[in-house]
């Protein structure tokens, strides 16, 4: 059917070690009691690399080496010198960007279009852009260092972070929490998700290049259990998470009553909502990007379609000849849209609540699709006839499964698109200026796009509402969780 079909990229490009150690005090080390676990490939079940497993004693001995960097090195160090480490950084993720995405793709299962064209420029304009705000914190309101001539409260950092991250966007995550907690003057220690190390233990590679000094990036690899004892070490002094709400509010129960302080960034359950107004083939695309972007594993996913009873029917006919051309397969092949699921938990995760969809009566689409015997994949889905008792209305499947709804008026719009524990972000798609102002007043969303969707940039504030957590990331914002003021 497709008659040009480029060379996949290339895996040559990366220099997959067998085995890979923690990243503690500028050297990659073993673990003290030996443990490892495998990474996956998720697009053929292969193990990319035996990672080791980071007990309590060795996150312990990270987060004392973030302490001495913090101490002696980077929280005395002048903002304008921290500036320099963090461009280095940015510099070295684009010229090793190539090798970064494909190792992306390799460990996570995303295709390599959205590696190489989305997540890796962002993780880079992330260092950019908080590299530019080292040497500028104590001039922007932020608070100013007492001289000869004025007294004034400097903006202090935090001191040791605790950084928990997931694995759909492992690299941005890191970018979205490392890049801040440095250029504030804190150190870090940041756990990868399980499933989804390496680029992780490359960025630590990184850092060497860059020379950073020892201690103020650390990497630990492990699961829950080495995640625990990160965030209720007692020598932390900032938690940030991103990750599941049930494991969020574990962490809020872990953190309250200490001194920490904490942010958090859980799950959605988003409403992208097409007026009858909407150009259909725009708003098509921003459904399809909304929920098939990164196989739906994405926070914010539109995973609720919302339209206007009106043009329900010329919406749907254009969605499905749309998600018939969706090609899913290889990760690593330049045509691929949607990718592996990262993980056989998730994909069983998303196997149980599509059939739970069907079980409980919405009627359930896929396109025709070949599906790669080996690996772990889903078929993009779609789901009419949903009501706000089914489940797959109010739980976040995050994978490829759209629930589609129906709406008259555009209160009625809002009510629903907020009848959720969540409130990540929202989309809107109509001709009427004065409808998106209308509606993202109402909306009980951290983000609201208008005729767009999935749209990311540093300089922007991201966060929720309700159950999808607190404190924002990116942006000014995003800074401001990383400083005393
Ligand atoms: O998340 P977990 P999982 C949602 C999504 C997904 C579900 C489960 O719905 O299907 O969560 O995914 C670490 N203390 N999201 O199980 O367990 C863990 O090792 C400290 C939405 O992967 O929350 C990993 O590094 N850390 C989300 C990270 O937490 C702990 C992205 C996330 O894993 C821990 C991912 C503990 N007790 C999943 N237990 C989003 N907001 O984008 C686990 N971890």
């Amino acid at each position: 059917m497709f008659e040009y079909a480029p060379a996949p990229e290339s895996r040559s490009v990366v220099d997959l070690k067998p085995s890979y150690g923690l990243f503690v005090d500028g050297d990659f080390v073993d673990p003290s009691d030996g443990g490892s676990f495998k990474s996956i490939n998720p697009a053929s079940e292969e193990v990319l690399a035996e990672v080791a497993e980071a007990g309590s004693a060795d996150v312990d001995r990270a987060v004392r080496a973030a302490r001495t960097a913090y101490e002696r090195v980077w929280g005395p160090m002048p903002g304008r010198d921290r500036a320099k480490y963090l461009f280095r950084i940015a510099r070295i993720i684009q010229e090793r960007s190539r090798e970064l995405a494909v190792l992306e793709s390799l460990d996570n299962g995303k295709p390599i279009k959205e590696s190489r064209d989305v997540d890796l420029p962002l993780v880079a304009a992330h260092f950019f852009y908080y590299a530019g705000w080292a040497d500028k914190l104590e001039h922007a309101g932020f608070g100013r260092r007492p001289t000869s001539q004025h007294s004034g409260a400097a903006p202090q950092p935090l001191g040791v972070a605790a950084q928990v991250i997931p694995w759909n966007f492992p690299l941005l995550m890191l970018a979205w929490k490392i890049a801040p907690a440095l250029a504030a003057g804190n150190t870090v220690v940041l756990k990868p998700a399980e499933t989804t190390p390496l680029t992780a233990l490359l960025f630590a590679e990184i850092c060497q290049q860059a020379d950073l000094p020892p201690g103020v990036v650390n990497i630990v690899t492990g699961a829950g259990d080495t995640g625990r004892a990160l965030v209720e070490h007692p020598g932390v002094d900032k938690v940030a998470f991103t990750g599941s709400t049930e494991v969020g509010k574990a962490i809020a129960r872990a953190v309250a009553g200490t001194r920490k302080k904490l942010t958090l960034e859980l799950g959605g359950k988003a409403a992208n909502i097409v007026f009858d107004d909407a150009p259909v083939d725009q708003a098509v695309e921003g459904i399809v990007n909304g929920i098939f972007f990164n196989q739906g594993h994405v926070c914010c996913a539109g995973s609720r379609l919302l339209v206007q009873e009106s043009v329900a029917d010329v919406v749907l006919d254009s969605l499905k000849r749309r998600m018939a051309r969706l090609r899913v397969g290889d990760p690593l092949d330049k045509n691929t849209d949607i990718g592996a699921i990262n993980s056989a938990a998730q994909l069983a995760k998303i196997r149980e609540l599509s059939e739970v969809g069907a079980a409980e009566g919405a009627e359930r689409w896929s396109p025709p699709c070949e599906l790669p015997e080996r690996g772990f994949w889903f078929a993009p889905t779609v789901f009419t006839g949903v009501t706000q008792a089914h489940r797959i209305a109010r739980e976040e499947i995050f994978g490829p499964v759209l629930s589609v709804l129906t709406f008259r008026t555009p209160a009625e719009a809002v009510e629903k698109a907020n009848n959720t524990p969540y409130g990540l972000s929202a989309g809107i798609w109509t001709d009427k200026g004065s409808r998106i102002l209308w509606m993202a007043d109402r909306l009980r969303a951290g983000v609201v796009w208008a005729n767009t969707f999935n749209k990311f940039d540093p300089t922007s504030p991201f966060g929720g509402y309700k159950e999808s957590g607190y404190g924002r990331e990116g942006g000014r914002h995003g800074l401001e969780a990383y400083l005393n003021v």
